[in-house]
């Protein structure tokens, strides 16, 4: 099951992490028939659709293949392997690893056995207009492999294996106790303006110096290293792979290093800090797709504490849930807790740090496949996409409830941590961009000044189209930008649309169009243009120019008053730049 993308581009777009999914549903119709060619052009696969969880790191564990089973076609060993390959890589974000349902319908036996080899085998070839993509007839697939996933889907699924305190305890390392790392800052560098810059493919992070836009540092990492987040006095950074490794880099060191090393499971996205105020530094969080659990850690060393499993009941229909992912986690400014927020159970945790012994968990029934998302300009709302209902979620974290579950206004939302500006019109608003249109979306997060407009989209904008995955602006800024990574057209995925805050009045708002690939000077490759982050001034914006590890890539720094190019910054070294974190702004919040 192959990505339904050209061949050509596999470099990139498997670093994209783009699963196709298996199915949208498998809402299987009386008789196996084909689909007409009309049909099967309506499979053609959206990027909302594509940007689903790829768990690249569980495909490479071997499991042991199931036993034979009298009236089920068995597999061997090495076709085992092979589907569980394609499965986690292609379809287990969308069916979940243990095929019990996730944004996609369920895949387990019950299911596929009435519907039975040839079925499964067809509808693997040809789709469904319903949102199959047809795997065999676009040539993404070959005959052996459909025979293969349509046996794997007849057999019981194998669950990988778990990872608990004692596999945590083994993989934990302290480079550098504590009493030997240094007691005052002993570089030269602005700390507060350095970037942590995300070198996907590689596994690791760059520390790029805001002023000189120096890399002074490359730090290995885990692998296809996803986020960085830093303690709140901003000394320690933390990073988290894909494979769940997190690093601790010490950034007062001469040289920042790698001081404590932990692995929390086999599949991650997430890792925070304590930041109340009397906690700060003190505790780290991390969340995990597989298992489903999150780990809280001690700040300066990575011992872990205490591993929570995430397994129970769906917010809505009160299912038992196998395999309920962690996906973003933030700190609280206005208490000493965790902010977790759980995919599958549509939960928002609100973890109580205070006596991790005695633990506190207040859950917030909220919504399914909670994804990505971030505090309102005050710190005490948060808003976080529910991205395959379309919805946005609201927490007071200052009094611990849901505030409201709201239409996001657009397709699949997708805010990254999400922009905050001061509407001339509307006061105090949240935005958020859509992956499945061009919708940008501002929502009303005053509810003092500004009651009416409160939790309400309070005006949609056009934006270049689709494929958007972060918007950004900053408080010294009079700009919002939009990126649009995944969209097909080139010409919008290598560019952002800006538009002026004061312009927001307008009936129709227009927006200036940069063209950061182009001007990256880079000729080769699709260009994606990702993930804006200001500088610690909010006077500059720098976009990554993420093309495939073999290919140019680049950081183009935005003189945000005058939206002109004021640099590129270039070097063998910058591979497949993607996620950017300045230290001031991602330990305090601004965006
Ligand atoms: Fe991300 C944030 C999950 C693909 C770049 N990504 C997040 C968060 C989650 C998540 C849960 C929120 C973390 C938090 O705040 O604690 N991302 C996933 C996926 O499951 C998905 C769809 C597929 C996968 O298998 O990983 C995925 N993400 C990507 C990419 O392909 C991106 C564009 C490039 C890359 O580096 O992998 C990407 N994700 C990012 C970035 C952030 C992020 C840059 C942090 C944005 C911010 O401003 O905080």
């Amino acid at each position: 099951m192959n990505s339904c993308i050209a061949p050509r581009k596999t470099a990139l777009l498997s670093s994209l992490a783009l699963s196709c999914v298996l199915a949208i549903g498998l809402a299987l119709p009386a008789a196996a028939q084909s689909p007409s060619p009309s049909d099967v052009e309506k499979h053609k696969t959206t990027p909302g659709g594509k940007y689903e969880p790829s768990l690249d790191v569980l495909k490479e564990g071997e499991l042991e293949a199931p036993g034979a089973k009298e009236g089920v076609p068995s597999l061997t060993q090495e076709e085992f392997n092979r589907a569980n390959q394609i499965y986690f890589e292609r379809c287990a974000g969308c069916h979940g690893v243990l095929r019990k349902g996730a944004t996609g319908k369920a895949l387990t036996t019950d299911v596929t056995r009435e519907s039975g080899y040839e079925y499964l085998r067809d509808f693997i070839n040809y789709g469904s207009p319903g949102g199959m993509p047809n795997w065999g007839t676009s040539g993404d697939m070959t005959e052996k492999d459909i025979d293969i996933m349509a046996r794997y889907l007849l057999n019981e699924p194998t669950a990988p294996p778990e990872f608990g305190m004692a596999e945590m305890r083994e993989a934990w390392k302290v480079y550098i106790p504590v009493e030997e790392r240094p007691t005052e800052k002993m570089n030269d560098f602005d700390i507060e303006n350095l970037f942590s810059v995300t070198l996907r493919d590689t596994g690791e992070i760059a520390l790029i110096e805001g002023d000189s836009k120096k890399i002074v540092s490359v730090i290995k990492t885990g692998y296809a290293v996803h986020i960085s987040r830093l303690s709140a006095s901003g000394r320690y950074l933390f990073t988290i792979g894909r494979d769940a490794k997190i690093n601790l880099i010490d950034l007062w060191m001469e040289e920042p290093k790698t001081v404590a090393e932990l692995k929390v499971g086999s599949e991650a996205r997430s890792v925070e800090t304590s930041k109340m105020e009397g906690w700060e530094d003190k505790y780290a969080i991390a969340g995990s797709y597989w298992p489903p659990q999150y780990v809280i850690m001690d700040g300066a060393t990575l011992e872990p504490l205490k591993v929570v499993s995430t397994r129970g009941m769906t917010y809505d229909t009160q299912e038992f849930h196998p395999e309920p992912r962690v996906a973003a986690i933030v700190a609280s400014h206005y208490r000493p807790e965790f902010i977790v927020n759980v995919k599958e159970t549509g939960k928002i945790l609100l973890v109580d740090y205070q006596d991790i012994k005695n633990l506190k968990v207040t859950a917030i029934d909220a919504e399914r496949f909670l994804h990505d998302g971030g505090f309102d300009s005050t710190g005490r709302y948060f808003l976080v996409a529910a991205n395959a209902r379309d919805k946005l979620a609201i927490v007071d974290t200052k009094e611990g409830r849901l505030v409201d579950v709201i239409e996001s206004g657009g397709v699949k939302p997708h805010p990254g941590r999400g922009a905050n500006i001061v509407h001339p019109t509307y006061g105090p608003v949240w935005v958020t961009s859509h992956l499945g249109d061009e919708t940008v979306s501002l929502i009303g997060t005053d509810p003092e000044k500004n009651k009416e407009h409160a939790w309400k989209v309070v005006q949609t904008l056009e934006g270049q189209g689709g494929g958007s995955l972060f918007v950004k602006t900053h408080p010294e800024s009079k700009h919002l930008y939009i990126d649009t990574p995944l969209n097909p057209e080139a010409e919008i995925a290598s560019s952002v649309a800006v538009f002026k805050i004061a312009d927001l009045t307008k009936e129709e708002p227009e927006y200036t169009v940069l063209p950061i690939g182009e001007w990256s000077g880079i000729s080769e490759g699709v260009r994606r243009v990702v993930q804006g982050e200001f500088n610690r001034a909010g006077d500059e914006i720098w976009f990554s120019v993420w093309n495939a590890v073999d290919q140019e890539s680049a950081i183009v720094v935005v003189d945000d008053k005058t939206l002109k190019m004021k640099h590129v910054i270039k070097d063998p070294r910058l591979k497949t730049p993607t996620g950017k974190f300045n230290v001031y702004n991602t330990r305090k919040d601004v965006y």
